[in-house]
Formats: C-alpha cells, sequence, structure tokens
C-alpha cells in the first residue's frame, strides 16, 4: 500500500493501514467489510480545521449478526443439569482427604472457571491447609509447596516467601537438581507472580523458572510443552477468568487424573454463562446501531470489543447490569478519546471540557456536529445510567459519574495541550496524568456503582481519591495499553507515551524502554497483589475488576493493539468467548 504523503506534522503511519487478515479460523460469521478510504487522513472541514484520522479498520462483527445471537443453553434443563452436578462436586470437595489432592481439586476447579460456584467449599477447606501446614512447609516438595503457596496467597493468605528458602543452596541460588522437577518448576513459576514488594526469593524464582522452562521446551513431552508454553506466554495469575476455563477445558479433558463430573460441569457453566453473554452483547449490539455512533467516521467502531472489556472485568451471571450499562460507557471514552486525540482543535475540546465540567449542555452548539453528538451521547447516556442507579439503587451516582468523566476530559485535553506545544513530560509526570486518561477510574467506579446493591458516599469518596488498589490497576491498563498501541499513536501525531517519555528522561534505546515498561508492569503487579491483601471496605466485585482490568488489558495488548486494530486473534478469541459454545458429550 503507497504511503500517503501529507503534510507534517499530521503524518500516518502505514502501519495502521495495513488490510486485515482474515484468521485461519474458517466460520463465516463475521463479514469483513471493506475498509474506510485511506485516502481521508486529513481532511479539511467548513470550520476550516484540519481533522486528522486514524483511518481504523471497520469492525469486523457485523452487527445483525450480533443481534441475532441465541443459544439452546437459554433453557431451564440445563441449569437444573448444573445443579445436580454442583452437588456433586460438592461431595466430592469434601470426600478428598488427601492434603495434595485437595489442593489440585481446588486449583482444578479455578481453572476450569467454577471457582464462583465453590467459594464458601474453598474457603473452608484452604482454613484448614493453611492452619495444618506447619509440618508440610517443612517437608513437602517443590510442587506442593508452590502450589499451596499460590493458593493461599489468592485467597489473602500472606503466606512469607522464606517457605522457598529449602530450594536454594548455600550460595543463595536455587538448587540444580530442581532442573528434573518440571511440573515443580512450572508450579513455581506460577506461585512467582503471586509475589510482593521486596520479596527477592520470589523475584528470584521468577528469573530461575522463566529461564530453565524456556531452555528445556523443547526437551519435554507434548502434553507438558503445552502447559509450558501456555504459562510462558502468560502466566496464570495474570490470565482471564473465561479465556483461562476454555483453554483448560481442553487441557484437564485430556488429564489421566481428571474427574468427568467435574468435567461435564465446566462444560455446562461455561455454555451457561455464554448463554447469558450472548443475550447482553446482542441486546448491546441493537442500542449501538440505534446511537449511530458507528457511522462516526474518525472513532473506533468496537462494540463487541468493548463488551468484552466489560466481560473481563466482571463475567459473573448476576452482574449483567454492570456490563450493559459500562458496555456502554466504553463506547463513548473510546469515541470521545479519538474526538480529543484526533479529530477535535485545541479549541473544540477545551469548550468540550468546559461543558462535561460544569455538566451544561446549553451552548453545544458552539461546538461542531459531529463533537456535539458524541457530548450529548456521552450526557444523555450517563444521566440515564444515573436514572437507573436511583430507581434500581435509591441513589443518585450523577454527580460521581459526571465527575469522573469531567477529570477524563481533563486528563485527555493536558495530554492534548502537550501534544500542541510540544512539551515532553517526564515518564513520572506523564503517568501521573495517564492512569486518569486512561479511564479505567471511571471504569472502576462504574464498576462499583453497577455491581453494589448498597451504595455508600464514603466508599465513593474513597474511590473518587484513587486509592491504591485503582492506581495499581488504572497503571496496569495504561502502561499496556502505552506499549500495545504507541507506535501507531506516535506516527499518526499524539503526544510522547510512557516508552518515550522514559527514552527522552534516560537517552535509553527503544527497545530498552520497552523492556523498562515491562518491568513496571511485573512491578505493579506486585503493588497489586499487596493491595489485594489489604481488607478494604469495598465490595467483593469491585475488588475483583481491579485485578481483572489488570487481567484484560493484558489479553489485549499482549501482541500489539488487539482492541483499536481489528487482529485475528481478538477476534478469534471472542468468537470461543462470546459465539461457540463447547460441544457436549
Ligand atoms: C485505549 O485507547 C482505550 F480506548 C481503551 C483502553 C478502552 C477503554 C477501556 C477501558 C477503560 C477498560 P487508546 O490507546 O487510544 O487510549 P490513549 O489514552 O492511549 O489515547
Ligand atoms: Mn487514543
Ligand atoms: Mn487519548
Ligand atoms: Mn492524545
Ligand atoms: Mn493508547
Amino acid at each position: 500500500m503507497a504511503l500517503q504523503v501529507l503534510s507534517s506534522p499530521f503524518l500516518v503511519s502505514t502501519t495502521l493501514l495495513s488490510p486485515f487478515h482474515s484468521s485461519k479460523n474458517s466460520i463465516t460469521i463475521c463479514t469483513i467489510k471493506s475498509t474506510r478510504s485511506v485516502a481521508n487522513a486529513i481532511t479539511v472541514d467548513d470550520h476550516m480545521i484540519a481533522r486528522r484520522s486514524a483511518n481504523y479498520l471497520q469492525s469486523v462483527w457485523d452487527y445483525d449478526f450480533v443481534q441475532s445471537l441465541t443459544s439452546d443453553y437459554n433453557e431451564e434443563k440445563y441449569v437444573m443439569q448444573a445443579d445436580k452436578l454442583k452437588d456433586n462436586v460438592k461431595c466430592l470437595i469434601n470426600e478428598v482427604t488427601d492434603p495434595l489432592a485437595k489442593l489440585e481439586l481446588i486449583d482444578a476447579i479455578q481453572r476450569l472457571g467454577l471457582k464462583y460456584l465453590f467459594e464458601t467449599e474453598i474457603k473452608n477447606a484452604l482454613r484448614i491447609v493453611y492452619k495444618e501446614s506447619n509440618i508440610s512447609w517443612l517437608s513437602d516438595d517443590l510442587y506442593a509447596i508452590a502450589l499451596r503457596f499460590r493458593l493461599l496467597r489468592q485467597h489473602g493468605y500472606n503466606v512469607p516467601q522464606g517457605v522457598f528458602e529449602r530450594f536454594r543452596d548455600e550460595t543463595g541460588n536455587f538448587k540444580t537438581s530442581l532442573f528434573e522437577d518440571v511440573e515443580g518448576l512450572l508450579n513455581l513459576y506460577e506461585a512467582s507472580f503471586f509475589g510482593l514488594e521486596a520479596e527477592n526469593i520470589i523475584d528470584q524464582a521468577k528469573v530461575f523458572t522463566t529461564t530453565h522452562l524456556k531452555a528445556i521446551i523443547g526437551d519435554i513431552p507434548p502434553s507438558l510443552a503445552r502447559k509450558v508454553g501456555q504459562a510462558l506466554n502468560m502466566p496464570l495469575h495474570w490470565r482471564m477468568a473465561r479465556v483461562e476455563a476454555r483453554w483448560f477445558i481442553d487441557t484437564y479433558e485430556q488429564d489421566q487424573n481428571m474427574n468427568p463430573t467435574l468435567l461435564q460441569l465446566a462444560k455446562l457453566e461455561y455454555n451457561i454463562v455464554q448463554a447469558v453473554h450472548q443475550k447482553e452483547v446482542s441486546k448491546l449490539a441493537s442500542w449501538w446501531v440505534d446511537m449511530g455512533l458507528n457511522k462516526i467516521s474518525f472513532a473506533r467502531d468496537r462494540l463487541v470489543e468493548h463488551y468484552f472489556w466489560c466481560n473481563g472485568i466482571v463475567f459473573e451471571s448476576q452482574y449483567g447490569p454492570f456490563r450493559q450499562m459500562a458496555t456502554k460507557i466504553i463506547c463513548l471514552i473510546t469515541t470521545i478519546d479519538d474526538v480529543y486525540d484526533l479529530y477535535g482543535s485545541l479549541e473544540e475540546i477545551e469548550l468540550f471540557t468546559d461543558f462535561v465540567d460544569r455538566w451544561d449542555i446549553n451552548e453545544i452548539d458552539k461546538l461542531p456536529r459531529n463533537i456535539k453528538t458524541c457530548l450529548l451521547a456521552m450526557y444523555n447516556t450517563s444521566n440515564e445510567i444515573g436514572y437507573w442507579t436511583l430507581k434500581e439503587r435509591d441513589f443518585n451516582i450523577i454527580p460521581y459519574l459526571s465527575k469522573a468523566w469531567a477529570d477524563l476530559c481533563k486528563a485527555y485535553f493536558k495530554e492534548a495541550r502537550w501534544y500542541h506545544s510540544g512539551y515532553r513530560p517526564t515518564l513520572e509526570e506523564y503517568l501521573d496524568n495517564a492512569v486518569v486518561s486512561i479511564a479505567a477510574p471511571l471504569m472502576l467506579i462504574c464498576s462499583y456503582f453497577l455491581t453494589t446493591d448498597k451504595i455508600t458516599k464514603e466508599v465513593l469518596d474513597d474511590i473518587d481519591k484513587l486509592p491504591s488498589i485503582m492506581r495499581c490497576s488504572s497503571m496496569l491498563l495504561r502502561l499496556t495499553d502505552d506499549l500495545g498501541t504507541s507506535s501507531d499513536e506516535l506516527a499518526r501525531g499524539d503526544n510522547p507515551k510512557a516508552i518515550q517519555c522514559y527514552m527522552n528522561d534516560t537517552g535509553a534505546s527503544e527497545e530498552v524502554a520497552r523492556e523498562y515498561i515491562n518491568s513496571l508492569v511485573h512491578e505493579t503487579w506486585k503493588a497489586l497483589n499487596g493491595e489485594m491483601l489489604k481488607s478494604y471496605p469495598f465490595s467483593e466485585p469491585f475488588i475483583s475488576a481491579n485485578a481483572n482490568l489488570g487481567r484484560t488489558a493484558q489479553c489485549f495488548y499482549q501482541h500489539g493493539d488487539g482492541h483499536g486494530v481489528p487482529v485475528p486473534w481478538t477476534k478469534d478469541r471472542l468468537i470461543s468467548l462470546l459465539v461457540e459454545p463447547i460441544p457436549l458429550n
């Protein structure tokens, strides 16, 4: 494709314009429509404003198809089947007495995506494991210790890193005799992602196991290599629950020790939950087409991907209202982000910011049609959500929701000013603003009031101050987004992102800067792990939403911009999560 020669500073990256490659997947349920004209990267409109566009490719999803999604698993008979199987699994958990077998069963239940069905049984079992494990820490092998450490830390027990001391030699290195024990190394690797800040033994375990597992992956049996490959690709702690469930159901089926009842429940439950998700995304597709914002040429049309963000943050069936309403918010976030980053002039976005800050639409005719439409869509949709919350939860959320929007727009505007003036912030200065401009705080406040029955002013005031747990999860979204999107962003004109700020600060190469930002991702997870061990006055779905936001971000941006660019691996993932049920035998 020929590079459009455009007058600076509005250069358009050719990488953005690469044609969408259809995946190997032969299902023809998403039509790939023609891409937008690449010639209109800049248009001068009747306001004589040169408007930029990223020339985002069209959605790969046919919204008629999405609206038509239906599943057999809505039927009551499947829910009844699942209920029976659940009872059987509860008995199974109680019957297993061997401590290691119990831990393995809990691990399998969680990885099959069934944790939420057995919260009480798992909690009770782990309480006993914790109480009775004093001697086992000294006698068990690496496999058992690493598994116990990981499950206990995951469930809020601050087990000390010293339990791994036994596996190091007198020079302080992990013993080379462990090389023989691949399953043990794999468990130690997964455990190491539960580390906290300044835990040197855990840090060392992560490096040791990563290096060694990479080295041996070619020399181990295929079934084990598959597991090691998956772990190296993305550690378990960073994986999205539903993505892991889909993968692990296939893996567990091949396991010699698998329990057929548990496997059957996992498949059935996966399909039942998927049926709920299908209904939600189908309704949202109607809303999105009705809104007509998918016709706005400069902005991303990514309804299904936006639904998937919300699905990743809170997936349990009963939190449909969160997914329904927060998806609308993300659609508006991305559209408005594109107004600030690309389409709007500095004067227009200054006005926009002021309207949002005052939550006042009386003078929006000062804005051109396209921008006015985005503003009114945001205002009306947010007020509707406010109405729902008042009606259903007896709390007027609008002052908090509008403030979250205003904070976001102010952060967007600051970046736009930096861009237009050529100002180069330090990494610290950039990140301080960028944890807000990534819109995570807005999403997270929604995850509070849309999942919580008793909303309180106290918690909302805490959330408004961006407590550490939210700062960590916002930081994860920002850092992974910058790693995935900043090459294209810089090419089409944007303020420096984390990588470029670090390069400016230190003179480092891009490669070194990327490594550094990646190391910040690891550090931020450690801080988040620490936050997850604290007791907050927040509700459970809100707390897990913070970690799940980090996981969803890792998933979207693992191989580049899996959100803005319609890459085949995002589409394939969405098909297996939202479209295709698992065949039952
Ligand atoms: C990022 O876009 C974007 F739109 C995201 C992450 C969707 C919103 C999702 C949540 C808040 C969960 P882009 O890379 O254009 O954002 P920046 O801030 O880099 O312009
Ligand atoms: Mn952007
Ligand atoms: Mn932006
Ligand atoms: Mn920008
Ligand atoms: Mn970005």
